[in-house]
């Protein structure tokens, strides 16, 4: 069964630009719980981490700068087929791509600042709120009690 959890990154672009509130007004449209959220600022070591994966990709460098720019917001979310539901609320990559109605294609500037992250496996969303938040930081609607951290 499909995770009950994703994590999203509101890039330094979309920051810039006032976008954080109608951004977070769409996720919670769509039926998330926000289970955990702050505002940072990444180190290029902590970006270059978390972005691992595409360290062979021609984008890398540029994208590494970018995501040191400013202040982003990082934030667990939950709810059914998280995964997959929140990919489909942010649209492609590439916001030209992106359909309409979706948070990249309203809140975009390229396909370097589209705005929004979003975890593309369950195992990588536990990965990746893991990297940003302790279990002290996490509340789960559906984990009362103590410990509700450990949810996974
Ligand atoms: P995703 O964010 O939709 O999962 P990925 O392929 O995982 O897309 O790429 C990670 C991030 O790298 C993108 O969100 C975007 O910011 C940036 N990126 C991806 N492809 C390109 C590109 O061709 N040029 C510049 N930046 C890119
Ligand atoms: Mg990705």
């Amino acid at each position: 069964m499909a995770g009950r959890i994703t994590f999203t990154i509101i890039k330094p672009g979309a920051v810039q630009n006032e976008h954080i509130g109608p951004i977070l007004g769409k996720i919670a449209e769509a039926g998330f719980h926000i289970a955990g959220m702050k505002m940072v600022q990444l180190s290029r070591n902590e970006a270059q981490n978390f972005y691992c994966i595409h360290e062979d990709k021609p984008f890398f460098g540029e994208l590494v700068e970018f995501m040191v720019s400013g202040p982003i917001v990082v934030a667990l979310l939950e709810k059914d087929n998280a995964v997959e539901d929140f990919r489909k609320l942010i649209g492609s990559t590439d916001p030209k791509k992106a359909e309409p109605g979706t948070i990249r294609h309203m809140f975009a500037q390229s396909i370097q600042a589209n705005a929004v992250h979003g975890s593309d496996s369950d195992e990588n969303a536990i990965k990746e709120s893991e990297y940003f938040f302790a279990g002290y930081e996490k509340f789960y609607k559906d984990k009362g009690g103590c410990l509700q951290g450990s949810m996974q």
